[in-house]
């Protein structure tokens, strides 16, 4: 029944990997010409699969197939905007799965007795700007007003952008869906990590999403000359930010189930023989429990304290984003273990350690996540990659999903 279905998930997943902002590498960010272009093809392969297809007021692609009895939706989807220089499948996959298995189900003629919506959201990894979901937020309604002020690196707004991308952003909150719209929201998405491989299991059951918080932290020294300011009397921010880097990654290692990560770093001026008097630099701090990941952030605004009174540089972190850590929904799991068991594999339930759109859509409706073993565990970089034959067994489950979904279990 899926035999070619796996190779028509990775060219589809090709297709979109084509569409991309920089030569030789996939960067595709929110609000974008290419985000349009994504966009535009997967309304195509979504109206090739019989559905209905609109982009909604934040630059949402959703297409929607009617059931034959219910008019409420099983929602799928995930994010079609990447990181930079990033892999192929995460995002991408969990729309286009979806899109496979209702091609398949039209061929053999079935109509579902419920509708089915398959999503494709604007911005998950929050890369363009500073907040992160805001697709996902603005169909659970979860979206501040202020959010369409904040600007990407260029200065450009949310709002801007949203124009520039053919949107009214004074309709951003008409993104909004009901709670009784929806049946569930079934998010398919690679690992992210070395689980599934290490035990050789082509799918998995996501049992939790960890929570994460994003800061910007400035630190200000004095710009000098590098010839002439001697050792002892510079205030130095870039080693004062390196300080509290070391410092950051140290508070992590000493913690049960923390990871910190600081991903990028500005240095002004940024002139050789200039000592640097200013550094922003971003922490992505994580953790499955909201509390470990407080106690972390207190004991690393602790440290920088101590390193700032020390070097006699101020250091400022504001928190960017926040999102709490999400349990999936145990009768939405229920079904798609189910759907996993009745397809022949082994059920693994295992936390996300990686954010994903499901967490945000937890405030509109039940969640339930399905993991795709990916080679290496490796994300987040070029290297991504899942084999047909996984692409296959994800077909299979989310087939087996969708024919035995029970809306009244
Ligand atoms: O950062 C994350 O966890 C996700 O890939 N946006
Ligand atoms: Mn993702
Ligand atoms: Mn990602």
């Amino acid at each position: 029944m899926t035999s070619q279905a796996g190779s028509k998930v990775l060219k589809y997943i090709e297709m979109l990997a084509q569409i991309s902002q920089e030569d030789g590498k996939l960067t595709r960010l929110s609000l974008t010409e290419q985000h349009k272009q994504a966009n535009a093809l997967v309304g195509i392969l979504m109206e090739s699969a019989g559905m209905q297809v609109r982009t909604d007021a934040m630059g949402n692609i959703i297409g929607r197939l009617e059931g034959s009895s219910d008019k409420r939706a099983l929602l799928l989807g995930s994010h079609l905007d990447s990181v930079r220089d990033a892999g192929k499948f995460d995002g991408p996959l969990g729309v286009v799965a979806p899109i496979v298995c209702l091609e398949l189900l039209a061929r053999q003629g079935i109509t579902l007795p419920y509708a089915v919506e398959i999503i494709g959201f604007c911005d998950e990894e929050g890369v363009r700007f500073p907040s992160t979901l805001l697709g996902s937020r603005a169909l659970a309604g979860t979206l501040k007003p202020e959010v369409l002020d904040e600007r990407d690196a260029d200065n450009i707004s949310i709002g801007k952008a949203l124009k520039a991308f053919g949107q009214d952003p004074s309709e951003f909150a008409s993104a909004q869906r009901k709670p009784e719209e929806f049946l569930g929201f079934v998010e398919v998405h690679i690992e992210q990590g070395p689980v599934l491989e290490g035990e050789n299991l082509p799918v998995g059951l996501v049992t939790a999403i960890a929570g994460a918080a994003r800061y910007t932290v400035s630190v200000t020294g004095m710009a000098g000359h590098a010839g002439t300011v001697p050792m002892g009397l510079r205030k130095d921010a870039l080693v004062a930010a390196s300080e509290c880097i070391v410092a950051i990654e140290q508070i992590c290692l000493s913690l049960p189930d923390v990871v910190g990560t600081v991903g990028m770093i500005q240095c002004q001026p940024g002139a050789g023989n200039v000592i640097p008097g200013l550094v922003d630099f971003s922490l992505d701090l994580r953790s499955s429990q909201d509390s470990v990941r407080d106690d972390a952030e207190q004991q690393i605004y602790a440290a920088m304290d101590e390193i700032a009174r020390k070097r006699l540089v101020t250091i400022d972190a504001q928190k960017t984003y926040q999102a709490a850590g999400v349990t999936c929904d145990s009768w939405l799991n229920g079904q798609l273990g189910h759907a996993i068991t009745n397809s022949g594999y082994q059920l693994r339930s295992l936390p996300s350690g990686a954010g994903h759109d499901a967490m945000a859509l937890a405030d509109l409706t039940r969640i339930a996540m399905l993991f795709v073993r990916c080679t290496g565990g490796i994300s987040h970089h070029p290297d991504e990659n899942i084999t047909v034959e996984d692409a296959e067994a994800t077909v299979q489950v989310l087939m087996r999903l969708l024919t035995d979904f029970n809306p009244d279990a």
